[in-house]
């Protein structure tokens, strides 16, 4: 949906409301990542002109109004099916654009065997994974990706990675795959990184458009409500924390990948 706006003749409008990306106000939590990786998506798909053709996954997690908030079509999982419901979606309309967006909780927990064999299929899928190392929706639960001493309500004394495991490291597991051919860590918590991030998504749905295998950008962001820092304090945080244990870097780019030319 366009949003009307008078520019003077005088001018050039050079930034823009995202046509792939509805007229509302999202429930997101003041300094959630969410809506920044939303603005993201939808900027690249219009960018690539292929709002039309567009197909999303919706994740049970924060995210799950996201078939709200984007101008194409969508459908919504079961908690931590969105990969299996996305294969099916694509295998059927192969000339279709599909992606998924999930959270950690969804896609590192109860849908880890479906990410992994998505991803080990080679599926021609574009999943975007928000890792803010907890269970947002459901009230700061530890998720697999909570850090060692963590407090979440679940782990009230800090993560025992003796006793719950260590922060799992899905980018680095999915490159391990055949299928996969593009993966890669960014995070989105500041503006260069944000710049970065975005480069990433467009290469994910350009690896899918030229039929190249499974594509995932693992985004480090926040949950300041959760976190119980404020927005800026959580942004920092991330930084400084999350990066320890979870390395930024593009983990696996095949030579197929590598030679396609980027339209950054
Ligand atoms: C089968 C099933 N199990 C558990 C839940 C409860 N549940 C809803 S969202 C969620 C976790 C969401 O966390 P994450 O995927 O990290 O997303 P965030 O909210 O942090 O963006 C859980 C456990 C559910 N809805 N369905
Ligand atoms: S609970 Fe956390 S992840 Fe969910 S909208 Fe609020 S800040 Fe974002």
């Amino acid at each position: 949906m366009s949003v009307a706006v008078n520019i003077p003749e005088n001018m050039d409008l050079i930034y823009k409301y995202p046509d792939a990306l509805t007229e509302v106000s999202t429930h997101y939590c003041p300094g959630c990542v969410h809506g920044i990786v939303h603005r993201m998506v939808g900027e690249v798909i219009d960018e690539l002109g292929i709002r039309g053709q567009t197909i999303g996954v919706a994740p049970v997690g924060c995210a799950v109004l996201a078939y709200k908030y984007f101008d194409v079509d969508f459908v919504e999982a079961a908690h931590g099916r969105a990969l299996a419901m996305a294969t099916g979606i694509k295998r059927v309309n192969p000339d279709k654009v599909v992606f998924t967006y999930q959270g950690d909780g969804d896609l590192a927990a109860i849908g880890t065997a479906e990410t992994v064999h998505a991803a080990n299929r080679g599926e021609f899928l574009t999943t975007i994974f928000i890792n803010n190392a907890i269970y947002g929706m459901t009230g700061g639960q530890m998720a697999p990706t909570t850090l060692p001493g963590m407090v979440t309500t679940s782990s009230p004394t800090g993560r025992d990675c003796a006793v719950a495991g260590y922060p799992i490291q899905m980018s680095e597991i999915l490159a391990q795959t055949a299928g996969a051919a593009y993966v890669t860590r960014e995070m989105a918590l500041d503006m260069p990184s944000i710049v970065k991030t975005k480069k990433a998504i467009k290469r994910a749905f350009q690896c899918q458009i030229a039929g190249l295998g499974f594509a995932c950008v693992e985004v480090l962001a926040t949950c300041p409500t959760n976190w119980n820092q404020d927005p800026w304090a959580s942004l920092e945080w991330a930084k400084e924390s999350m990066t320890e244990h979870f390395p930024l870097g593009t983990f696996k780019m095949t030579d197929a990948v590598k030679a396609l030319k980027w339209r950054d």
